[in-house]
């Protein structure tokens, strides 16, 4: 998602941290490049022109001198990006009743965001409820219902009636034990006047507390146009960009979609039901810009990991100490996060190290983590504490692995897993101002401490 641009924009840091002096030629030639990948990634001429003319006119700035200079170019630079990326607003929830209508043309990704979002708030404890509206196509309450039967949420839906308004008035009365009801709508080629009736009529009837819509990032820069004819038509309170994953443009259509003041609520980034996040413009920035983001990793840890694991493992995260449980339950969420890869660009600093997982891999992972769990519970309680006092107790780990049956080398093959994802936590994160990310002497260090031992 967007890989290329923020390569771009890091080698242009990097070249400003670089420079020895900082002279016009240089200057121009770290825009051109910017302008280039900004444009590649759809967004607006206009705004690209703004933000060049912004660095340039800081870059000359006589009054600022020196080292000085460097970083007042780079916090403009990141600035300048900030702001073309919009607000960071969240989608109001209250805790008693909910309504979160989803609007969107053909092929959006409203019924996809649907089962994401309903998962997404059914692990953080929303009674959620799935209404299908899509009335036109026979397939379209086929494919909630088996979203929905395959994620364990509860669904309303009738095959057999083509007036969406009747189906909502059937099923009223038991969507309000529901405290998140999330309505999917049907869309068309464009939003033409018989679109517009619908989307009113079900808004009459239904009452959306929130009304948002879905628009696909592949749309790029046109994302202007679609967000702010729908909230010319009907009251869109917000916006969700699917598809991130699968296009450069998406640049394009984030940035448009803060020139119509349509706040980006969430951004889908794959087909899986996990692949969602929330939007918010400083961490995405930070992660565009390789500096990682603990933030989003532990809100995806959170909606993969059971409720009461979450906040001992945010919290050992935070300290940089992670126990047993912690290692294997991380291992366990990996698959389903999306694996190593799209952890990596979330960690402060992985995202530099070239250090790949072959594919496949993971998923060969759970017999492994299966003999783990069998290791883990033949330790005493001092050692799962612990893990450290194994460190070359021939005898404590033969007596391990006796009691779980498995080879000695397991228990070896844990307790080094263990202390490298320790270790990168500690390195990682622990130290680390978040704001500022690692420094390059930093990161190199921890790029040969860790670089080859990556490996499961
Ligand atoms: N790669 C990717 N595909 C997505 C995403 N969201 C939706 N899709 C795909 O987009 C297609 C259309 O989605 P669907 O939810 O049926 O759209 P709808 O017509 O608006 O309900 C499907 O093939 C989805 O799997 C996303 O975030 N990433
Ligand atoms: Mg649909």
């Amino acid at each position: 998602m967007l890989e290329k641009l923020g390569d771009v924009i890091k080698k242009a840091t990097d070249k400003i941290a670089n420079a020895i002096f900082l002279d016009k030629d240089l200057v121009d030639s770290i825009v051109r490049d910017l302008q280039r990948a900004l444009i590649e990634a759809d967004v607006n001429v206009a705004l690209v022109k703004e933000l060049s003319d912004k660095i340039k006119k800081s870059a000359m700035d006589e009054r600022i001198k020196g080292v000085d200079k460097k970083e007042h170019i780079i916090k403009i630079l990141h600035d300048e990006l900030l702001g073309i990326l919009g607000e960071h607003k969240q989608l109001k929830l209250e805790s008693k009743h909910n309504v979160i209508l989803l609007l969107g043309l053909y092929g959006s990704g409203k019924t996809t965001t649907i089962s994401k979002l309903g998962n997404y708030y059914a692990k953080r404890g929303f009674k959620v409820a799935l209404v299908g509206l899509d009335v036109h196509r026979p397939a379209a309450a086929e494919q909630l219902k088996q979203l929905a039967e395959k994620h364990k949420l509860n669904y309303f839906i009738d095959m057999d009636e083509k007036n969406p308004i009747k189906i909502l008035k059937k099923y009223s009365k038991q969507l309000k034990d529901y405290n998140l009801v999330l309505i999917d709508t049907a869309g068309r080629h464009t939003l033409d006047d018989e679109l517009i009736k619908e989307i009113k009529e079900i808004t009459k009837e239904a009452k959306p507390t929130e009304t948002i819509l879905v628009l696909p990032a592949d749309i790029g820069q046109a994302a202007k146009q679609q967000a702010s004819q729908f909230k010319d038509a009907v009251n869109i309170s917000g916006v969700i960009i699917t598809r991130m994953d699968s296009t450069a443009k998406a640049g394009g259509a984030l940035t448009a979609c803060a020139e119509t003041h349509a706040p980006v609520y969430f951004i889908g980034t794959g087909e899986k039901i996990n692949d969602i996040e929330e939007f918010n413009p400083k961490s995405f920035l930070s992660r565009l810009l390789g500096m990682g983001d603990l933030e989003t990793l532990i809100e995806k840890i959170k909606s993969v990991t059971e409720e009461n694991s979450q906040k001992k493992m945010q919290k050992n995260l935070e300290e940089g100490k992670l126990t047993l449980d912690d290692v294997i339950e991380q291992v366990k969420s990996m698959s389903q996060l999306g694996g190593f890869e799209k952890i990596k660009s979330m960690v402060p600093g992985l995202s530099n190290i070239n250090a790949k997982i072959p594919e496949g891999m993971l998923e060969s992972q759970e017999a492994k983590v299966a003999r783990w769990e069998h290791i883990v519970k033949s330790m005493t309680q001092e050692e799962k504490e612990n893990p450290e006092i194994l460190e070359k107790q021939t005898s404590r780990i033969a007596r391990i692995a006796k009691g779980a049956g498995v080879p000695t080398s397991d228990v070896r093959s844990l307790l080094k897993q263990y202390k490298m994802l320790n270790d990168m936590i500690k390195s990682g994160v622990g130290n680390m101002d978040m704001s500022q990310g690692m420094s390059q002497k930093q990161m190199m260090k921890f790029a040969k401490k860790f670089g080859k031992k990556m490996r499961f």
